[in-house]
């Protein structure tokens, strides 16, 4: 075995891969939010299949929670529920984008109750972190307008300063502040948080405990996204990926299954940087399986994620680094397509046969009747969704 695949095999031992527990309930358009036999009715069944993604992929450990949707009386009883499934809680998502007082803005608002009132709601999410042992917040904002003039674009960013000041001061120390830019959606014009420069200058101007989220469908349509990735390890505020892949909106769709050449650009920076484990950054999952089934489709995401992976484990970057150096133009480009050409299914069986997993976890989990079995027993209840 080359000394490359060895180090191949043991940095892809250590990666993890956080599923969206949102993933596991009803998701749609605006068109429609079609339902699924055995759909997860509560938070303890989307643990439940969050653990089959983990069981039978064997680097799934930690599952996010988003406040509403997740909202349970007792969380410690729901990060018990987790341990006995053998996952933990990862990253608690806030949500400031389905109360009708947030429609000219919540943290931007100009009302300061209703600024006052989204910055309470991340209270709440910190108390979610300490009764499950998450230690990342994670703050989308979803703030906007849609027409030119309707408000002082730089009054939204200093009131936003403020009430991200007030949320971060909520922190433990060792508490993390993920924050998540989107260049468009739900408003049209100008969103308070459109990109990762903005992001940043707030993360930089709030404290080492706040970091950049880089969804990997927030970005306008031929944004190299590998390069925002290089420059904020660069500047060490990249704290977390939501993972999917798009088309043309933010589709949410399965990451690597539109552009899987874009994703192993994207780890081919991150492996670059030396960055896969032990850098702080919080792989996660974030999609939406509207129309497929839900643990199949966790289970083939991760698989993706981990292709990618090794397929940037596996570029020879000594020659890498000696073309670009050389100035040898065909060579550098050659040895990442070289490797991203390598079919590394053979490599990843390997690694999941050595762990005791089947060498196939898609197959595996389709063999294991889990899917039929939540279909017969699920019945009755309501199927989760956005609408909690
Ligand atoms: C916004 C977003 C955010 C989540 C939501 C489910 O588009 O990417 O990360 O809160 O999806
Ligand atoms: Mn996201």
């Amino acid at each position: 075995m080359t000394d490359l695949r060895a180090r191949a095999l043991a940095a892809l031992a250590d990666q993890t891969i956080e599923l969206p527990s949102w993933a596991f309930g009803n998701s749609g358009t605006r068109f429609k939010v079609f339902g699924q036999p055995g759909v997860a009715r509560d938070p303890f069944e989307k643990l439940e299949d969050a653990a089959q993604v983990h069981r039978y992929t064997g680097v799934a450990p930690r599952v996010s929670l988003h406040i509403p949707w997740d909202r349970v009386d007792d969380y410690a009883k729901l990060a018990a529920h987790a341990a006995d499934l053998g996952v933990q809680i990862g990253a608690i998502n806030s949500n400031l984008f389905q109360d009708d007082e947030y429609r000219l803005g919540s943290l931007t608002s100009a009302d300061k109750a209703v600024r006052d009132r989204a910055i309470a709601h991340h209270a709440e999410c910190v108390d979610v972190m300490r009764a499950t042992g998450s230690t990342d917040l994670k703050l989308w904002l979803p703030d906007g307008t849609n027409y030119a003039g309707q408000d002082d674009l730089r009054a939204r960013q200093d009131r936003l300063a403020d009430s991200l000041q007030q949320v971060y001061a909520l922190l433990d120390p060792g508490h993390r502040l993920l924050i998540e830019y989107k260049f468009y959606e739900p408003y049209f014009y100008a969103m308070d948080i459109p990109d990762w420069g903005t992001s940043l200058v707030h993360c930089l101007a709030l404290g080492e405990q706040a970091q950049v989220v880089l969804d990997t469908g927030h970005h306008a349509p031929g944004t190299n996204i590998e390069f925002i990735v290089m420059q904020l390890l660069r500047v060490g505020r990249l704290g977390a990926f939501d993972f999917n892949s798009r088309y043309y909106g933010d589709d949410d769709l399965i990451v690597g299954s539109a552009d899987p050449f874009q994703l192993f650009r994207i780890m081919n920076e991150i492996v670059e940087a030396g960055a896969l484990t032990g850098a702080g950054v919080n792989f996660m999952l974030d999609q939406c399986h509207n129309i497929e089934p839900k643990i199949p489709g966790q289970i083939r995401s991760v698989m993706n994620v981990q292709e990618a992976t090794a397929k940037a484990l596996l570029v020879d970057r000594d020659a890498l680094h000696a073309a670009q150096t050389s100035g040898d133009v065909l060579a550098a480009h050659g040895a990442l397509t070289d490797a991203f050409s390598t079919d590394v299914r053979p490599l990843l069986a390997e690694l999941r046969e050595s762990r005791g997993l089947d060498a196939d976890p898609y197959g595996a989990y389709a063999r294991s009747g889990n899917q039929e079995r939540i279909a017969g027993e699920r019945v009755g209840g309501r199927q989760a969704g956005w609408g909690a």
